[in-house]
């Protein structure tokens, strides 16, 4: 009826969490292992004993994941990683993806 026009919907009040990224690092046959490990302290704030773990997986399995955040810190972290190792002549690769 032209009732129903007057009538509101209820309103969504639940806030959904943002869609989370995971943040991978690309194996090569040229970035040493040592800077590989430099960079996931650094940049993923890991202890010398899990960056070597995540290091020798990218290594072994060609990726690897450095850690799942949303979408704008992913694409910084991804970004800085991919600078830092540019400056250093590195090709090492730091991509993310939807998790
Ligand atoms: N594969 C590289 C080497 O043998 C090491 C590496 C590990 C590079 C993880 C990139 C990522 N020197």
């Amino acid at each position: 009826s032209r009732d129903d026009n007057l009538v509101l919907a209820p309103k969504k009040t639940d806030l959904k969490s943002p869609p989370l990224f995971k943040v991978l690092l690309l194996n090569d046959d040229y970035t040493p292992m040592d800077f590989v490990i430099v960079v996931l302290q650094k940049f993923f704030a890991m202890s010398t004993e899990q960056a070597t773990i995540v290091m020798l997986q990218v290594h072994r399995q060609g990726k690897g994941v450095c850690g799942i955040y949303p979408q704008d810190v992913a694409a910084t972290k991804a970004a800085a990683v991919t600078a830092f190792a540019r400056q250093h002549q590195h090709p090492l690769a730091c991509v993310m993806e939807e998790s």
